[in-house]
């Protein structure tokens, strides 16, 4: 890392990202929209902020939290007092543990929903899709009723498609969860916005497009000096351009091709790098923390 630090006034990268002619207007699926309505009408189209809420960061273990004091502050700042920072993959997390007795206690500080018959807590769990929300789930069950997951996971968005299915997360007090599916703001604010949540998983990524992708991932590492993508494609420095760094991945990782091309001295083999494929093991590597702890915003 140190050794990057260094080699960084040689290598220049860029100061800003060009997406191209890119519309983030497809990228918000249909569905979304009959998700958000469904909700609403469950908690009676009262405004949200009338509800006493808690906000959940989780996937924490893949976060770089250096800036979390400063990220605290600014929601805090927003309105936002309540939060948890969760990594639902853990057997065992302190902070979920705490999740049951905040928000008993920021029910029943509510005056509007203190009442003497409120034993049973119905909560809605709501957020972008592929942010952990079944994984939350499973993992309250498992802390407080050791029991098994009751909601399917998955990597891709969309897994929860059923709407507001309830589901028993802790017995002293009762305690149910409607896990949803995930939504999306109707209007995305930019291109950029839109590629931080493709990359996090939350919008399908063949709508977004592999290539422009990888290339700001490789955009965000290099400008918040994530430089472990060297080291485990064996590029031996830091680059900022996408071509080149998926070449060499695709190298690394076998996947290339040989095709014939016709020339007009006859017929001879190349190799070819698979783009898409580097791409996608670039992503997924991302992903699964592999490139180290990020914050892309
Ligand atoms: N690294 C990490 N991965 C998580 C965490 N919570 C969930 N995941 C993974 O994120 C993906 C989406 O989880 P899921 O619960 O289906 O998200 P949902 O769409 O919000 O319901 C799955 O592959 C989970 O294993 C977490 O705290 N840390
Ligand atoms: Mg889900």
């Amino acid at each position: 890392m140190k050794l990057y630090g260094v080699l960084r006034n040689a290598v220049t990268f860029r100061r800003c990202f060009d997406p191209g002619q890119r519309e983030v207007a497809h990228w918000f699926p249909g569905h979304m929209a009959k998700g958000i309505r469904q909700m609403r009408a469950t908690i009676k189209n009262e405004s949200l902020d009338v509800r006493p809420h808690l906000l959940v960061l989780n996937k924490m273990d893949l976060a770089d939290l250096s800036t979390k004091q400063t990220m605290v502050k600014e929601l805090e700042r927003s309105g936002i007092k309540n939060i948890l920072f969760t990594d639902c993959l853990k057997q065992r997390d302190h902070n979920i543990k705490k999740l049951v007795p905040i928000v008993t206690e920021l029910i029943n500080n509510k005056p509007r929903f203190n009442r003497e018959e409120t034993t049973n807590y119905c909560l809605m769990v709501i957020g972008v899709p592929n942010v952990g929300k079944s994984s939350l789930i499973n993992s309250l069950r498992r802390t407080y009723l050791k029991k098994g997951r009751a909601s399917k996971v998955g990597g891709e968005p969309g897994i929860t498609k059923a709407v507001l299915t309830r589901i028993q997360v802790c017995d002293r007090p009762i305690m149910h969860l409607l896990d949803t599916p995930g939504v999306l703001p109707p209007k995305i604010e930019s291109v950029e916005t839109g590629l931080k949540l493709a990359l996090c998983g939350t919008i399908l990524d063949h709508l977004v497009g592999e290539d422009v992708m990888a290339d700001y991932l490789l955009y965000s590492l290099n400008r918040l000096q994530k430089f472990s993508y060297v080291e485990r494609y064996g590029l031996g420095d830091p680059s900022d351009d996408i071509q080149h760094v998926l070449k060499r991945i695709a190298v690394k990782l076998g996947k290339t091709q040989r095709v014939t091309a016709i020339t007009g001295v006859g017929n001879i083999a190349i190799t070819v790098p698979n783009y898409s494929a580097a791409a996608y093991d670039f992503i997924r590597a991302f992903r699964s923390g592999k490139l180290g702890q990020v914050m892309l915003d």
